[in-house]
C-alpha cells in the first residue's frame, strides 16, 4: 500500500493508523501547492479531487476520504481494536465521531487556513470551533478516548486536527481535558514515529 500525504494535514490520521496497525506501507509526499508528488507525478491523476489523503492498494485501486480510509485500514486487522466490527452499534458510534470530526472540526478549521478571509471573518469561525471544543472538553472529562477506554481511529483523527491549533495560535490549555488528551495521544510510539517520518 502507498499513502499519499502532506505534512501538517489530515493525512497524518491514516498515517498514524497504518503505524498503529503495523502494516507495511510506503509514504509518497505531495506538494499541496504544486500538486506534484516527490516522484514527479501530477497528484490529480491519482486523486482527481486534488487533496490528501489517498491510499493506493497493491492492485492499484485508490481510496480517498480520511474517515473511509481509516475504517478500511482498521478492518484489515480487527484484532488491534482500532474500530468495532462493522455490523455493530459500537461501529455506528465510531462513525458518528468520525463524521463529527470531519464536518465540525476538520471542515470547521478550514477557513482559518484561508488567506483570502479577513481576521474578523476568521474570528466567527474560531468561535464556532471553540463551541465544539467546549463539547469535547465535557466529553473527555468523562472518558479517556472518544469511544471509551481504548484508542480508536477516531482518536487518531481528532489528534490530527487538534494539531492545527498551534498553526492558528489557539492555546489548547483553555480546554484542560482536551489538552491532556492531545498530550496522551502524542506520546504513543506510533504517533511519534509518524510525526518523525513526516518531518523528514
Ligand atoms: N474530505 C476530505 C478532505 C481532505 C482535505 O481537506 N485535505 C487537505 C489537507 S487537510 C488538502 O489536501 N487540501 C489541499 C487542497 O484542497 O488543495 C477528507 O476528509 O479526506
Amino acid at each position: 500500500m502507498k499513502l499519499y500525504y502532506a505534512p501538517d494535514t489530515c493525512s497524518l490520521s491514516p498515517h498514524i493508523v497504518l503505524r498503529e496497525l503495523e502494516l507495511e506501507f510506503e509514504l509518497v509526499k505531495v506538494d499541496n501547492r504544486s500538486k506534484l508528488t516527490t516522484d514527479g507525478r501530477d497528484f490529480r491523476t491519482i486523486n482527481p479531487k486534488g487533496y490528501v489523503a489517498a491510499l493506493e492498494m497493491d492492485d492499484g485501486q485508490i481510496l480517498t476520504e480520511g474517515p473511509a480510509i481509516v475504517q478500511y485500514l482498521a478492518d484489515i486487522k480487527p484484532e488491534k481494536g482500532l474500530a468495532p466490527r462493522a455490523d455493530t452499534w459500537a461501529r455506528v458510534r465510531l462513525q458518528e465521531w468520525l463524521n463529527f470530526i470531519t464536518s465540525e472540526i476538520h471542515a470547521g478549521s478550514a477557513p482559518l487556513f484561508n488567506r483570502m478571509l479577513s481576521e474578523d471573518i476568521k474570528a466567527i469561525f474560531r468561535e464556532k470551533l471553540f463551541r465544539q471544543f467546549d463539547f469535547l472538553q465535557r466529553t473527555l472529562s468523562e472518558t479517556t478516548y472518544l469511544t471509551g477506554p481504548s484508542f480508536s481511529v477516531a482518536d487518531a483523527y481528532l489528534f490530527t486536527v487538534l494539531g492545527w491549533c498551534r498553526l492558528f495560535s489557539i492555546e489548547l490549555n483553555r480546554w484542560p481535558a482536551l489538552s491532556t488528551y492531545r498530550d496522551m495521544i502524542n506520546a504513543r510510539p506510533a504517533v511519534q514515529a509518524a510525526l518523525l517520518a513526516e518531518a523528514q
